[in-house]
C-alpha cells in the first residue's frame, strides 16, 4: 500500500512541541522498505529525537548516498531539505552544503556499503575535518539494495544466507571514527529505541563531527543463524558501556540514578549528557582508552554500544577555516564587493 499518500489532516488533540509541531509533522512518505527492516526503526528514532528537541523541520538538511539506508530520508522529515547523492559521495556534498550555510542542522544518512566500501575515503575525510553534522550509518553487514552481498563491515567468519563464510576482516567504522578525530562517537541498535533516541539527541546538540553506527538488521538477507548482524545475535551480544540521558537546559532532570554511578558531560550549548555507567572503568572522554576498551570487547564477539567517546567542547571545520559567520546566501553586495581600497589592502598584505 506504499502508493497511498499519508493523510495530511492530523487529529486536533495531538501533542505539539514548543515550536508548534506534532510528531506527525516530522514524518515523511510511507516507507517502501521490507516489513521489519531495522532502518525503519532508525527513521522513527530520528523523528522522535527531532520532535522532542523542537527542531524546526525546515532548518534541517538530510543527505544520503545510495542503498536501502540511503532511501530512508524520504521517510522522515518530509518538510526538510534533502539531497540524494551518488553512491558513497554524501560526505563531500554535505561538507560543501555545510560550508555554504552553517545555520542548518546537517543529517548524513548512509549504509555500511555506502560508507565502508565505495565511500570509505569520503567517510575518512569528513571525520578528520570535523564537519558539524550528525552522521548515521545504518549498518546491516550487507548490500541490502543489491540483494545481500557481504559488505566491508561484515565480520570475518560470519555466514551469508546461502551459507558462504566471509573470509575478509571487517572495516570497523567506530575504530576509524575514533582514530580520525570524530568528537562524538556512538554505537546503538535499531531495536533499542531507549538507547538510540537520546544518542541522536546528544549528537544533534553536539558541535563537530558526530558519528553513530547503528546496527540495523536486514530481515531479507542477513537475519539468519551464523550472521553477526541478526536481531537475535545483537540482542544476545549487546554490551552497553553506559545508558545516556539527554538533559536540555530547560528540562528538569528526571532520571533516577545511583549517586556515583554516572558522569555528566556538559556540551557547548548547555545540554548535559548524563551517562549512567555500566562499565565502571569506562571513561568516554578518554579517546585512547575508549579505543582499546572497545577493541578488547569486540575481540570477545561483543557488540559494544552506548556513547563511546565525546569531546564536549569540540571545534568544527568553520572554526578551523575561520569562515564567515553568516551563510553565504545572506551576504549582501557591500560585503561581497567591498571596493577597490579593500582589494588594494588585500593585495598589499600578500606581497
Ligand atoms: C557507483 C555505484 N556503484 C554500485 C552501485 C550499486 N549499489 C547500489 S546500493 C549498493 C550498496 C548498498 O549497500 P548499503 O550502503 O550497505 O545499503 P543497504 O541497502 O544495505 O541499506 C550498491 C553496491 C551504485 N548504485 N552506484
Ligand atoms: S533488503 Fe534488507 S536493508 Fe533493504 S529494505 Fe529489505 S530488509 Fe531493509
Ligand atoms: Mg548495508
Amino acid at each position: 500500500m506504499t502508493y497511498l499518500a499519508k493523510p495530511k489532516l492530523h487529529h486536533p488533540t495531538l501533542a505539539r512541541n514548543r515550536v508548534g509541531y506534532t510528531r506527525r509533522d516530522y514524518e515523511g512518505r510511507v516507507s517502501t522498505l521490507c516489513a521489519g527492516c531495522g532502518h525503519d526503526s532508525i527513521s522513527a528514532a530520528i523523528i522522535q529525537a527531532c520532535w522532542e528537541l523542537d527542531v524546526e523541520p525546515h532548518r534541517v538538511a538530510k543527505l544520503s548516498g545510495i542503498g536501502c539506508s540511503s532511501k530512508t530520508p524520504d521517510y522522515f522529515l518530509g518538510a526538510s531539505h534533502g539531497f540524494n547523492t551518488v553512491h558513497g559521495r554524501m560526505p563531500s556534498v554535505l561538507t560543501g552544503a555545510n560550508l555554504a550555510n552553517r545555520d542548518l542542522l546537517y543529517l548524513g544518512v548512509s549504509g555500511d556499503g555506502d560508507s565502508a566500501s565505495i565511500g570509505l575515503g569520503q567517510f575518512a575525510h569528513v571525520m578528520r575535518r570535523g564537519v558539524n553534522m550528525v552522521y548515521i550509518v545504518e549498518n546491516n553487514g550487507v548490500y541490502g539494495l543489491t540483494k545481500g552481498q557481504f559488505s566491508a563491515t561484515a565480520d570475518r567468519g560470519s555466514k551469508s544466507k546461502k551459507g558462504v563464510v566471509n573470509p575478509d576482516a571487517p572495516v570497523d567504522l567506530i575504530g576509524m571514527a575514533l582514530q580520525l578525530g570524530a568528537t562524538y562517537v556512538a554505537r546503538s541498535f535499531s531495536g533499542d529505541k531507549e538507547q538510540l533516541v537520546p544518542l541522536i539527541k546528544g549528537a544533534i546538540a553536539h558541535r563537530g563531527a558526530a558519528f553513530i553506527d547503528v546496527i540495523s538488521p536486514c530481515v531479507a538477507f542477513n537475519n539468519h543463524a551464523g550472521s553477526t548482524r541478526s536481531y537475535d545475535y545483537v540482542r544476545e551480544h549487546n554490551e552497553a558501556v553506559s545508558r545516556i540521558d539527554f538533559i536540555s537546559p530547560r528540562n528538569e532532570i528526571t532520571a533516577e540514578v545511583e549517586p556515583g554511578g554516572f558522569v555528566d558531560v556538559e556540551q557547548h550549548d548547555g545540554t548535559v549528557l548524563r551517562l549512567r555507567k555500566l562499565h565502571a572503568d569506562y571513561d568516554p572522554t578518554d579517546r585512547v582508552a575508549a579505543m582499546s576498551h572497545v577493541q578488547a570487547l569486540q575481540a570477545q564477539g561483543e557488540v559494544v554500544t552506548g556513547l563511546l567517546y565525546v569531546e564536549a567542547e569540540a571545534g568544527d571545520l568553520h572554526e578551523a577555516l575561520n569562515t564567515s559567520a553568516r551563510p553565504l546566501n545572506a551576504l549582501d553586495e557591500a560585503v561581497l564587493c567591498p571596493g577597490e581600497a579593500a582589494l588594494a589592502r588585500l593585495n598589499a598584505s600578500l606581497r
